[in-house]
């Protein structure tokens, strides 16, 4: 009588060796002895192990690559933020996500290009550098995400007198995955007047369309810092019984996601408050921009002083608790979610 479930497969052991032999010389292989490991039972196999870069020891190194490597022999000055989980070679945080720290030093200039993967800038620490997306000119201020999504030209470029420092989220992973990344060169882009900052200073207010409406894919280029912490204060104020103080970078023309792969949130733990954060399939980013917190994920903990970055597996309980008692810390979130939300793996396990 034959059971209604299969407990053990046959291994590729299990098969006559010559059997075997013709398969692999006509390029072809049984399912049956990795079905397993392809799909697990109830919970995906992840690479993706939660990390920490803490930025304190991560600095002086950054400086050491601007000492030694100058901007001509770089294009781009990054250390990669790379999940070990995935081999260090591999350079990607999570399945989805690129992570680097990128250095500009005065006078430098990181050339125009373009490419495939979406990026955005989250400013860690400097003053006096720009980045030109699209013709647009973006000051950099610590806190500010800048967008550069896929297609658009941007070059950096620094006129202040002490390094400045961004972490640099791409999708990078997943578009080199399907075989879709590549880069393209361009002239110095001319910056010509306006800023999607300004024009959609507000929320709810956006400029209205008398003679056509902007047909620009991404409106908003730059989320300033303090507009975005702002909004957060407000927030917080205005509901005190909200328990996660968290907002989403949406394009504000169409209210959805800033960019279409990878999601940015800013999050405020008001001072000492513990925040649970259910499990949920997207790998998840956290980046300190004010004060710090303890992140506790599944079995790992992280102290996260202010700068520092961590990753969390997706499918894995977060907990943060605000490590101040007597003020707000501010968070930067990067994950995966418009991806799985538009690939229709997305699940919320509570
Ligand atoms: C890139 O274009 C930049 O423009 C930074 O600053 C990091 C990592 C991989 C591929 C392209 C930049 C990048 C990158």
């Amino acid at each position: 009588m034959q059971e209604g479930r299969f407990d053990q497969l046959g291994r590729l052991e299990d098969l006559p060796q010559d059997y075997r032999d013709e398969l692999k010389a006509q390029n072809l292989v049984p399912l049956w002895p990795s079905l397993r490991a392809v799909l697990p039972p109830d919970v995906p196999t992840r690479q993706t192990r939660a990390t920490c870069w803490p930025y304190r020891s991560l600095k002086p190194l950054l400086l050491k690559a601007g000492e030694l490597t100058p901007i001509e022999k770089a294009e781009r000055r990054v250390l990669v933020l790379a999940n070990p989980g995935h081999g260090l070679e591999k350079m990607q945080a999570s399945a989805a996500m690129y992570l680097g720290m990128q250095l500009l030093l005065p006078g430098e200039l990181a050339p125009a290009h373009r490419h495939t993967p979406n990026a955005v800038r989250m400013v860690v620490e400097g003053e006096g550098a720009w980045t030109l997306v699209g013709g647009e000119k973006c000051p950099m201020r610590r806190g500010d995400l800048i967008l550069t999504p896929t297609g658009l030209w941007h070059e950096h470029g620094h006129d202040g007198d002490g390094p400045v420092v961004w972490l640099d989220v791409l999708d990078l992973p997943l578009v080199y995955y399907i075989e879709a990344s590549y880069h393209l060169e361009g002239p110095s882009q001319a910056a010509r007047p306006g800023e999607g900052a300004k024009a959609y200073a507000r929320g709810g207010l956006r400029p209205t369309p008398v003679f056509e409406r902007s047909d620009k894919a991404y409106p908003m280029l730059r989320y300033p810092w303090a507009e975005a912490r702002a909004a957060l204060e407000s927030l917080a104020a205005d509901q005190p019984g909200l328990e996660a103080v968290q907002l989403a970078y949406v394009n504000p023309e169409t209210g959805s996601d800033a960019e279409n792969i990878l999601g940015f949130y800013a999050l405020m733990l008001r001072p000492g408050q513990t925040l649970r954060l259910p499990a949920r399939s997207p790998a998840m980013v956290f980046h300190v921009v004010e004060g710090g917190a303890d992140a506790q994920i599944g079995e790992q903990r992280f102290a996260l002083a202010e700068a520092d970055t961590c990753c969390a597996p997706g499918y894995t309980a977060v907990t943060l608790t605000n490590r101040r008692a007597d003020a707000p810390s501010f968070v930067f979130i990067a994950d995966e979610s418009p991806l799985h939300r538009k690939l229709g793996v997305y699940e919320n396990r509570g």
